[in-house]
């Protein structure tokens, strides 16, 4: 094109035509003149085997400018492939054929010449040997950079600037350096130390990636001084007593402590966890007297499951202190090699990163590159070449550096910030290091990796060759280095001592006792109620459509019926579900508290019955009426989730821990969908207070309900649930009207102390007309751990017991069958149990012969065998229960509708059997 230009430039386009000119130099304007080939003058700098993109005829000077400015764009894009990231480098690197000067032509006569810069040099031109060491200074030295793909122009713009004329070389003060040196000699001085005191013990030394100490602290350092005020860390076991000492500032001797034998944690009433789990909360005081926050979240062993949880208290803590700009709360993300390439629920949160609901206004990534998971090397454990590659699908820029060169380490560090403060992006470094030990210190590396860890062992530490350079530099006197060294070593020495003597006295065996169990919080005296002044106030801005506000017409229907039921239809029973869901978050946010709903499609409702949200039919604008109660009311948040379980429900967990006031509420789309969350839900809501003293309140709307909708969308696992209740840790809960849903939404953000609610709500009974309450149930009276049975029933002689959606087809069933001699009692609350309430009830209905336990869920699902020991303990040992459900299954639920309510008339058979004869035919199939 260029050629048909130089011949006639309107030949081309007039895109092209411009580009063209302002690649011309003025005094070499087009000529027809055909200028001699460079090439063709000698021989390339390299055989001849290597294709060249430039042919070798003659061209334009402006041609060679242009190769010159590929060469340069090649280098920004190619030119982390030959940077010297890797302190234990085997091979040597195999140069790309794009940063190659003979791939455009050039030959070695060709160095000397000038070139346009194309500002990679300060000057506008410049010989294309001096262009071309500053290429490989900036981009090949010990910093990859990645970052050519962002679609963010002035993001590439931002990079070049900050790096291209300094030439990616660090400049730092004298302190700066004595400061790094500091942090490696506590870092490695730390791990050396555990290492000769505490012999075998596992602590998963940071020792061949120490350098992340002097970066965090540049991290700390540098957003401070931008105004950040918090900082939230989320790390795995590789280095985490480091950190926790070094960078938060734990005391030594606290961290000794927990590895003496006999430690036991004294400071909560839980069970603990192993010392690279929990989290710690600190001051860190900067080098300029400013005070910041730093919490390290605490974390199980499953790996990356703490980025979701982190980016939750990270944006739960910028709203609650309406950091609008994002500035004042900073999310740090610490990962591992082998595991930020290999679990989804990286992907998972990155994909939240710019959306509304979730971004933090960008993450700081640091992998812990030691080039290893456990005993597996890099290319059985990844596809794509850098374990950071994720990123690249985020546009978010990497920067790959050399553990070995802390100077260089630091500055990326300064970058990151710099560049997440300038565009709120996420941005990764990969600090390129090695273990120096085994996995853990247990561990023996040479048994899998004998050549690799021959090559560890002689290498001479990061602090040590730092050290050795800043005393070559003129920087240090070693005798002050060596003091320094030794003042380190003294401290230690100090601390535990400490430890020793308070474990001493703590060796009293008779002193030490099994952690208590906390009293529960009395939940039955909380005042749910509210008043009707203000439930009409709520449902008149509910669902009321604004002035001009052209809404869907059947919505219009809903909502004036909806009106209707609150306002004109007093003393009937006529509430439903998605009225009283509204009411309850219109009555909690009227009195100022944050309300939180996320999950898919939870903004209409998966089964259309919430329309938290609507659209205007014409200008297709959105309006939340619950943002618009009054001024002064709480927050309210709903928000459509992406496509994720694990990652959406850990953000609410998060989320939720980082504010214990507000109602924080995920829903799953259907309740199995949970599943895709189990990590979640073992590891962090049902244990975290049990184990971190964690306490988090969030909410889980799980659907469930058989139906005939098949396997997968029937149940949300009850028994999964139950099966972790233990030590008052959470409340499991099946709500069977409107009016105790509100009264359990509102018990939730009531509570003094935050407990996870587990919900499962109805698909069906959204649209049933016998699952309806009145207005009084909502302004008098409080949420039923049971439910009685509302008929007024005499000499009962069969009691069932229930749970959920079955009591409607059980009561139903009754009155087709004009039974009046069974009593039906639901128990809304399976966990915790209300034991004292069932046997009331059994004294109540002390005279029934058979007690039934009722469910549609098969016999090995749902809560049978949970209350089948319940019962055992409870029931006069005259009285068994009878178990009425489906068979024990593998799978939930049946695959076809038919198959379905053959199984549902199955149960109701078996449990009106003896009043069969009473039913009229068409009763729904108890004889067919
Ligand atoms: C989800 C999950 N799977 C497996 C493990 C077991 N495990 C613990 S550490 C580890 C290796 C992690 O390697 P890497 O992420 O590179 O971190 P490193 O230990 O090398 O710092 C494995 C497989 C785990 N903790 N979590």
């Amino acid at each position: 094109m260029y050629e048909k230009y130089v011949h006639n430039p309107s030949s081309v386009h007039p895109s092209w035509q411009k580009l063209f000119r302002s690649l011309e130099v003025p005094a070499r304007e087009p000529t027809t003149e055909q200028p001699k080939s460079l090439a063709s003058e000698t021989a390339p700098i390299i055989g001849k085997e290597h294709s060249v993109i430039y042919a070798t005829k003659p061209e334009s000077t402006a041609i060679s400018d242009l190769r010159v400015f590929e060469l340069i764009q090649a280098y920004r894009v190619h030119g982390h492939s030959l940077a010297k990231i890797n302190p234990v480098e085997v091979e040597a690197h195999l140069v790309p054929h794009e940063l190659k000067l003979e791939s455009y032509g050039f030959t070695k006569q060709d160095l000397a010449k000038n070139f346009p810069t194309c500002g990679i040099l300060p000057e506008p031109t410049a010989s294309l040997l001096s262009i071309w060491i500053a290429l490989k200074a900036t981009y090949c030295s010990f910093i990859g950079i990645e970052y050519m793909y962002s679609m963010n122009p002035q993001l590439v713009a931002w990079i070049q600037k900050h790096i291209e004329p300094i030439q990616s070389q660090p400049h730092l003060r004298i302190e700066e350096k004595q400061a790094i040196l500091q942090y490696l000699n506590k870092s490695e001085l730390f791990e050396s130390f555990l290492h000769t005191k505490y012999t075998g013990e596992k602590r998963f030394s940071l020792e061949g990636g120490e350098t992340l100490i002097p970066m965090l602290g540049a991290i700390l350092e540098s957003s401070a001084a931008k105004g950040t005020e918090e900082f939230v860390l989320g790390m795995s076991h590789r280095g985490r007593l480091n950190v926790l000492a070094n960078i938060f500032n734990k005391p030594y001797s606290d961290v000794f402590a927990e590895f003496e034998e006999g430690y036991i944690p004294v400071a909560f009433e839980g069970s603990g966890d192993v010392k690279y789990h929990k989290g710690f909360t600190s001051d860190y005081v900067c080098a300029n007297g400013k005070t910041v926050k730093i919490q390290m979240a605490s974390n199980p062993s499953h790996l990356e499951s703490i980025d979701p949880v982190v980016e939750g208290m990270v944006k739960s803590r910028q709203v609650n202190k309406n950091d609008v700009n994002q500035e004042r709360v900073l999310p740090i993300l610490i990962h591992g090699d082998a595991s930020i390439a290999g679990q989804g629920v990286v992907y998972e949160t990155l994909q939240m990163y710019k959306l509304d609901g979730y971004t933090t206004g960008g993450t700081i990534h640091i992998v812990v590159n030691n080039q290893i998971g456990f005993t597996t090397i890099p290319r059985d454990s990844r596809s794509m070449t850098y374990c950071t590659d994720i990123a690249k699908a985020f546009s978010a820029p990497v920067f790959h550096v050399n553990v070995e060169k802390p100077e260089h380490c630091v500055f990326v560090a300064n970058l990151a910030v710099n560049l997440r403060d300038s565009f709120h992006c996420d941005v990764f470094i990969d600090l390129v290091c090695y273990r120096k030990y085994g996995h853990n210190e247990t561990d023996e590396p040479s048994f899998t990796q004998p050549l690799e860890y021959q090559a560890i062992r002689k290498m001479k530490s990061i602090r040590e060759k730092y050290r050795d350079d800043l005393i070559e530099q003129g920087v240090l006197e070693r005798y002050m280095a060596e003091s320094l060294e030794v003042e380190f070593k003294n401290a230690l020495q100090a601390a535990l001592a400490i430890t020793k003597v308070s474990i001493k006295d703590d060796h009293d065996d008779s002193k030490k006792t099994l952690p208590k169990e906390k009293e529960a919080e009395d939940l039955s005296k909380i005042n749910t109620a509210v008043s009707k002044k203000i439930l009409l106030e709520v449902a008149e801005k509910s669902f009321t459509v604004p002035q001009g506000f052209n809404l869907h017409p059947k919505l219009a229907t809903l909502l004036k019926a909806r009106l209707c039921m609150v306002k004109e239809r007093e003393g009937e029973s006529c509430i439903d579900w998605g009225t009283a869901e509204t009411l309850a978050y219109g009555s909690i946010l009227w009195d100022g508290i944050h309300v939180r709903l996320t999950g898919q499609d939870c903004c209409r409702g998966t089964f259309s019955h919430r329309h938290a949200l609507w659209m205007d039919q014409v200008q297709a604008k959105a309006y939340i009426p619950l943002q618009n109660l009054k001024s002064m009311q709480g927050r309210f948040d709903i928000i459509n989730s992406p496509l994720s379980e694990f990652a959406a429900l850990a953000f609410e967990y998060g989320y939720s821990v980082a504010w214990a006031g507000a109602l924080v509420i995920w829903e799953a789309q259907f309740g199995d969908f949970a599943n895709g969350a189990q990590v979640v839900i073992d590891q962090y809501i049902a244990s975290s207070e049990r184990k971190w003293a964690v306490k988090n309140g969030v909410t889980l709307l799980l659907p469930h309900g058989y139906e005939g909708q098949g396997p997968e969308h029937s149940s949300a696992r009850i028994e999964r649930f139950l099966s972790l209740c233990g030590n008052n840790n959470m409340q499991v809960v099946y709500p069977t009207t409107p009016a105790q849903f509100f009264h359990l939404l509102r018990r939730q953000v009531l509570h003094t102390t935050p407990k996870p609610l587990i919900v499962f709500t109805p698909k069906s009974l959204l649209r049933n007309v016998q699952c309806t309450s009145r207005l009084q149930d909502f302004t008098t009276g409080a949420f039923k751990e049971l439910l009685d049975d509302p008929e007024k029933l005499s000499n009962v002689k069969t009691l069932v017991l229930c749970t959920g959606k079955v009591f409607y087809d059980l009561s139903l069933h009754r009155s087709n069958a004009k039974v009046e001699d069974m009593a039906i009692v639901r128990i809304e609350q399976l966990y915790p149990f209300p034991e004292e309430n069932l046997r009331s009830i059994l004294q109540k209905y002390g005279k029934a012969q058979k007690v039934f336990w009722v469910q549609e869920e098969p016999a090995n699902m749902g809560a049978w065998r949970y209350i089948e020991s319940i019962l055992g303990k409870i029931l006069p040992s005259k009285i068994k229960v009878e178990y009425v459900g489906r068979e024990v299954s593998a799978s939930p639920a049946a695959g076809s509708h038919a198959l379905h309510k053959l199984e549902l008339s199955g149960i109701l058979e078996k449990l009106f059997k003896d009043y069969e004869l009473r039913l009229p035919k068409d009763s729904g199939g108890l004889r067919s």
